[in-house]
């Protein structure tokens, strides 16, 4: 059924939501958009935002799907697997477009909440493969298009990035750029996981990119990276100050690091990087910020900490004795990360962020990228 339905549509996309074990996924899903042509629209924590063979894979479509031209190219038809996208722009477009609508649901999770599926399949990446050999790929230009328009993208984000001091776009691509080989990436709800999203770019080599989605939680972030940290593997976990403070008992878990006879390594490599912007600036992202009054939203919404976690690391770390490192600069973070295996055990980089400059910045980088791509949709409409 999906054969018939794949070759119906020229102007396809791939999307790829949160999935632990999206590496299995890899293969089908470029065999799929090599065959038909599409782009793959992957987020980091689906574990498919890397580099495959022959396909488009988009890194700024968060940044992208804002824009007009997003709009003036339309897709006919979407084909999902993972869970539910973090991206809104992704959301909003699809809402607008209504496109023909596949979800490859294996475990029945049914997570629509827009109701936008017309076709819903229990089947594997072996099937997924299945029907790749019968698609020949349509030579539309539809997937150059993407490739075109995320290149703009790129060009938009690194010209205004690097010229620049440290924000927290410049962290979230950072981290894709100096983390080595074999690496987790754990990334916390609000602001960083969507950081992440816009601004990580598919890269070479594998790194792990993990995060709690669920109900958007802020809590237990520390000790849930702990737990990948335990199983072997070096992880860099990325989170806000609230969401630091909400679990500094999971730095006391990750100090007294997990035994080889439960399972663990024994001997923790966590990296936790807090950016610190003063309270839940995720907030000032939204509607109300600049409605309601600004005292009140600050007091209800944005609850500024009464110490930094620069403060709150420094004397933690005296107490327990874990390396704290305060930063200010994208070539000390990549000095930290980029070293393969010299950091066994904890250590917990802190970084000042102004929130003011930094939703700036956001909102200069979505025009920077709205006028990248201006005016370069396809002609033939
Ligand atoms: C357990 C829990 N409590 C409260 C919230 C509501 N909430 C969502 S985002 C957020 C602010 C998080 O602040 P921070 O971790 O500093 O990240 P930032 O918004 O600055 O990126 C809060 C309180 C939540 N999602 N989960
Ligand atoms: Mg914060």
């Amino acid at each position: 059924m999906l054969s018939e339905w794949a070759a119906a549509h020229e102007r396809g996309v791939v999307v790829a939501g949160p999935m632990w074990d999206g590496d299995r996924w890899a293969e089908a899903v470029a065999a799929f958009c090599r065959a038909s042509g599409w782009p793959l629209l992957a987020e980091p924590c689906s574990q498919l935002r890397r580099e495959l063979d022959g396909v488009v894979v988009t890194d700024h479509h968060d940044l992208l799907l804002r824009t007009a031209w997003a709009d003036a190219e339309p897709p006919d038809a979407v084909l999902r697997i993972g869970g539910a996208p973090t991206c809104k722009p992704l959301r909003l477009w699809i809402e607008r477009h209504r496109p023909a609508f596949a979800f490859v649901d294996p475990a029945s999770t049914w997570t629509d909440a827009s109701f936008s599926v017309s076709l819903h399949l229990t089947i594997g990446p072996e099937a997924v493969t299945d029907v790749a050999r019968t698609l020949l790929s349509p030579d539309s230009g539809w997937a150059q298009r993407w490739a075109d328009a995320d290149a703009r993208a790129a060009a938009a984000v690194d010209g205004l990035l690097d010229a620049e001091p440290l924000l927290e776009a410049s962290v979230a691509r950072q981290l894709g750029r100096s983390l080595p080989a074999g690496h987790a990436l754990y990334v916390s709800n609000s602001m960083p996981v969507r950081d992440v999203d816009s601004y990580l770019r598919a890269r070479a080599e594998p790194l792990a990119v993990h995060a709690n989605r669920g109900a958007s939680g802020i809590d237990g972030v520390i000790s849930a990276a702990t737990g990948v940290a335990a199983s072997g593997t070096p992880t860099t976990v990325l989170v806000g100050d609230l969401a630091f403070r909400h679990d500094l008992g999971g730095l006391v878990g990750a100090f007294d690091t997990v035994p080889a006879t439960h399972g663990g390594s024994g001997d923790l490599d966590l990296t936790v990087v807090v950016v610190d912007n003063g309270g839940g600036t995720i907030f000032s992202f939204l509607p109300a910020y600049g409605v309601i009054d600004s005292e009140a939203f600050e007091r209800l919404l944005t609850t500024p900490p009464g110490r930094s976690s620069s403060q709150l690391a420094s004397g933690l770390a005296a107490a327990m004795g874990f390396e704290h490192l305060h930063i200010g600069s994208c070539d000390e973070l990549h000095a930290l990360l980029a070293a393969p295996g010299s950091n066994r055990g904890v250590r917990v980089i802190t970084i000042d962020i102004d929130a003011d400059a930094n939703r700036d910045q956001h909102r200069r980088l979505a025009d920077a990228v709205a006028a990248a791509v201006r005016g370069a949709e396809s002609r033939s409409q």
